[in-house]
């Protein structure tokens, strides 16, 4: 994986090199380039930023359908996929003696043809993972022991089938409390400390440890959402993660959701990010991704379904998208970011419609509802070259 993340920048320097009149940051996007998203005429996003990272987006299965318009965005825009829900628990492993896996299998045979790479999203995770792993026959809680078994079974059976194939795995999925500690789930409440050594990271550690047999290869996440924004959270996630990487346990990196909106405070950001770096001082090939970005036109403690995007707010919005890409790319110049996915790519199928205010419609992608290009894509266009020009203002220079 690591090979295809370099082998991927080695390849686009060479384009660069050999043919500067069509040198993707020296281009001046316009959107009369293209105004709908699949047209064969349209730029792409991952070309523009493949200096700094791989830029890639959550699909569903209906994507992958070679000569549709969803296929034409999603080829030429990305470089890295992941399924918004079919690798879920509840999806690939519904029941103790049944697995889908048409849809992780469509994914992979997609990214081995095209030469992507592809995420695994999630193997542990308290939500959207079926009552049966933590049951017994009558309907009471199963012991430590079995609960260890079926998590060990569950991820060497996912992790295997797709050895050298899906590069990297969301091992655990929100394991850290939005107060204080880790989340009390089914995992952390029915293992507990399994090992005795006073600590209740063992579920944790068990998955990554089981993740790493089954492919020694693959890059393995610790995933959570809000660490951008809440202090506490990342604290909680320095911590946990510095004493396990301190005791061996194969974590290679950590997943920052980036579920974010329009007024999230991006110094803030960039603080949180600065501490889970420090983790590079116990691991020097220590990793931050970005897993899940979308930039909601909605506040969190904003409860209405309707939005009136006027041309001041697009201007806001996009100018947020801006920021963040600024913070990516700074962290992509520290060497400890290279993966930058999306949530989806067009807001008709964003899940931030409906949730989590029912009736909503929210618009926080770089194609709208008809797939036509937004300008917050054709400013993220031109955001790397006029950076590299110097055109746009540095945050250590405010
Ligand atoms: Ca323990
Ligand atoms: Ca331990």
């Amino acid at each position: 994986m690591k090979c295809k993340r370099l082998l991927g920048a080695v390849m686009a320097a060479a384009v660069l090199v050999t043919s500067l009149a069509s040198c993707s940051k020296e281009v001046n996007y316009t959107p009369d380039m293209a105004e709908y998203a699949y047209e064969d005429g349209a730029p792409s996003l991952r070309d523009v930023y493949a200096d700094y990272f791989q830029v890639g987006a959550a699909v569903n299965p209906r994507d992958f359908e070679e000569g549709t318009d969803r296929f034409k965005i999603i080829d030429k825009q990305f470089d890295v996929y992941t399924l918004e829900n079919d690798t879920k628990a509840e999806n690939i492993h519904p029941a103790e003696d049944e697995y889908n896996f048409e849809a992780t299998d469509q994914l992979v045979e997609f990214g081995e043809k095209y030469d992507k790479t592809v995420r695994g999203h999630t193997l542990v995770w308290h939500s959207q993972c079926p009552d049966w792993f933590f049951c017994d026959e009558n309907g009471d809680d199963v012991t430590a022991d079995v609960l260890v078994e079926r998590m060990k079974e569950h991820i060497t059976t996912i992790v295997s089938r797709y050895k050298g194939k899906i590069d990297t795995w969301d091992v655990c999925n929100e394991v850290i409390d939005d107060n204080y500690g880790l989340r009390f789930s089914d995992w952390l409440r029915i293992i507990g400390d399994y090992d005795g050594d006073g600590d209740n990271y063992d579920f944790v550690e068990i998955a990554f440890q089981t993740a790493r047999e089954a492919d020694p290869d693959a890059r393995l996440i610790i995933n959570d959402y809000s660490l951008e924004v809440n202090g506490n959270k990342a604290v909680t996630m320095y911590n946990m993660v510095k004493q396990l990487l301190e005791e061996g346990v194969p974590i290679d990196g950590i997943g920052l959701q980036m579920h974010i909106d329009y007024e999230t405070d991006v110094e803030r950001m960039r603080k949180n990010f600065e501490l889970l770096a420090k983790l590079r001082e116990v691991d020097p090939d220590f990793v931050l991704e970005v897993t899940e970005l979308d930039l909601s036109c909605f506040t969190s403690n904003d409860n209405s379904t309707e939005k009136e995007i006027t041309e001041e707010f697009t201007q806001q919005f996009d100018a947020k998208y801006c920021e963040v890409f600024n913070l990516l790319m700074d962290l992509s110049e520290e060497g400890i970011l290279d993966t930058v996915v999306f949530w989806g790519y067009d807001d008709g199928s964003s899940w931030l419609n409906e949730f989590p205010v029912e009736g909503r419609t929210n618009y926080p992608l770089l194609i709208d509802r008809d797939l036509k290009f937004k300008s917050a894509y054709w400013n993220l266009m031109n955001l790397p070259r006029q950076r590299e020009a110097g055109e746009t203002q540095s945050q250590e220079a405010e």
